[in-house]
């Protein structure tokens, strides 16, 4: 992360005395990621000042604050937040049903919304709608002009995902809440966090402590780096971290292959009772819990309660995948038995596309990740689209990308936003779209944002815009660029994007 000031004084435009009040604002309306549904420029550009407020009702609070934190570092201004107001302001509504309006003029930008987390879209907006130098650090000298007009927006998709893996290594809960101030720009309102494979073990599970104890001391993780783990105190302040955000927090353990970690901690977990070694390789498919032991079901109910209790959110994510030492039928009589788990204890279940073999999976949604163009759907109706040669956002951009793997192909900015979900399945089938982003080659948050800016934009504009339009995501993608910088966001800058 670093730092980059010149972008920041060639941004700050120099105050002039004789303002004409029809100035024009540095950003188009409309020059927004995710290109809003529809947007009607016109009237006088709003000047943000010393003397505007923040108006809004007190049940949305939250988002006024989120607002003000937002605004207040880069323009030294006070911006208080008062329930009326008659000055010049912002002010947010609840009541407009679907997503939000934000509607531009001189004495007042008015924010109007179903809920507050259509508030919170509609925030993300104005804070690209303001010049780059809003997202600096300190005070800048700059004329804070919004432009006059009108937005209605609303998503395409109800999940727009991104996923982190903490257990090929481990990622700091402050590395996980700069994520999620990140993704949450974009509107994304879901992080799916993988806690458990092969290499380590990130949660505590007090009925299983030798889990943590043993899988996430430190060493575990690919290549012997890192350790680490969640405490259930640090993992609830990260689902409220996250929920000021608008942002649920959708865990994972992975079940039954994944499970090498687990199995180092309690080796009654394999079918002979001896533990395996650690391991810190990248091979994936060799372990599997053992099918037929009553401790494997008393092992998945345990963690799956303790797990459903610590999570708000609908939905309880068991992985599923490349149980490639598990026969096809253990593998069906396995989710038989734990998919029903899942919603014994109030939760939703949610796999990778393999679960969808047990007929258990009909009220399960799929995480869809291989690379067949289309989606053919055996139990479950409802699925979120993660195709790893389009979504996935640890393949590397081209074969001179230092990090990353390539077995899904190379992914460019363009083959990362340059696809239809409904091509793969049809649309009331789509609960919407997940960039998940594995860390086998991945240590810290400059890697991180590496890898997932800018593709991480691009899928979430395919979850929540009505349009695709690639000439148009590049010109925003490249206005966008000092934005990162002004952050000290590491992002990748592709010569498709110029
Ligand atoms: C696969 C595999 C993961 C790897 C990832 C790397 C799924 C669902 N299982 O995706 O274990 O980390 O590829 O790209």
């Amino acid at each position: 992360m670093r730092i980059v000031a010149t972008a920041l004084l060639a941004l700050a435009l120099p105050l002039t005395t004789a303002q004409a009040p029809a100035e024009k604002a540095a950003v188009a309306l409309g020059s927004v990621i995710p290109a809003p549904s529809e947007v009607r420029p016109g009237g006088t550009a709003f000047r943000l000042t010393d003397r505007t407020v923040i108006e809004a009702p007190r049940g949305s609070r939250n988002v006024a604050e989120r607002l003000a934190e937002a605004l207040r570092p880069a323009t030294g201004y006070r911006l208080p937040i008062v329930e009326r107001s008659s000055s010049r302001k912002i002010s947010l509504r609840t009541g407009h049903r679907d997503g939000y309006r934000l509607t531009v003029g001189r004495d007042e930008i008015a924010i109007s919304a179903g809920d507050n987390a259509g508030l919170f879209a509609g925030v993300q907006t104005l804070r690209q709608l303001l010049p780059p130098a809003i997202d600096a650090a300190t005070p800048q000298r700059a004329r804070w002009l919004v432009a006059g007009g009108e937005i209605v927006d609303r998503p395409r998709f109800a999940y727009r995902g991104a996923m982190l893996d903490l257990a090929r290594h481990f990622h700091t809960p402050a590395e996980v809440k700069r994520y999620i101030d990140e993704i949450s720009r974009f509107k994304v309102n879901h992080l799916h966090l993988h806690l458990s494979d092969d290499q380590g073990w990130r949660i505590q599970i007090d009925s299983w402590p030798r889990l943590t104890a043993v899988g996430g001391a430190p060493g575990t993780g690919v290549d012997g780096v890192g350790g680490g783990y969640l405490t259930k105190a640090g993992y609830r302040d990260l689902v409220r971290y996250a929920a000021e955000r608008y942002v649920t927090i959708v865990p994972e353990i992975d079940m039954p292959g994944h499970v090498n970690a687990a199995q180092v901690a309690y080796p009654e977990l394999t079918c002979d009772g001896v533990a395996p070694p650690p391991r810190t390789d990248t091979a994936v498919g060799y372990s599997s819990l053992c099918i037929g032991k009553e401790v494997t079901y008393r092992f998945a109910e345990d963690v799956i309660r303790e797990l459903a209790a610590l999570t708000p959110g609908p939905y309880l994510h068991i992985g599923g995948d490349e149980a490639h030492a598990t026969s096809e039928a253990d593998y069906v009589a396995f989710q038989q038995r734990v998919l029903p788990l899942v919603a014994k204890y109030g939760k939703t279940a949610y796999g990778w596309n393999e679960i969808d073999q047990a007929p258990a999976a009909a009220d399960a949604v799929l995480q869809y990740w291989n690379l067949e163009p289309t989606v053919t759907l055996r139990h479950a109706s409802k699925v979120v689209l993660s195709p790893a040669n389009r979504a996935y956002l640890d393949m590397k951009y081209t074969p001179s990308t230092p990090l990353g793997l390539s077995w899904a192909g190379y992914i460019e900015v363009r083959t990362a936003y340059d696809w239809d979900p409904t091509s793969y399945v049809a649309e009331r089938a789509i609960l919407g779209v997940e960039a998940p982003l594995w860390s086998e080659t991945l240590r810290d948050l400059d890697d991180i944002e590496f890898m997932a800016f800018p593709r991480l934009a691009a899928i979430a504009e395919l979850g929540w815009s009505p349009h695709r339009d690639w000439e148009s995501f590049r010109e925003r993608i490249r206005a966008y660029y000092p934005r990162w910088e002004t952050r000290g966001v590491d992002f990748y800058r592709s010569p498709q994007i110029g």
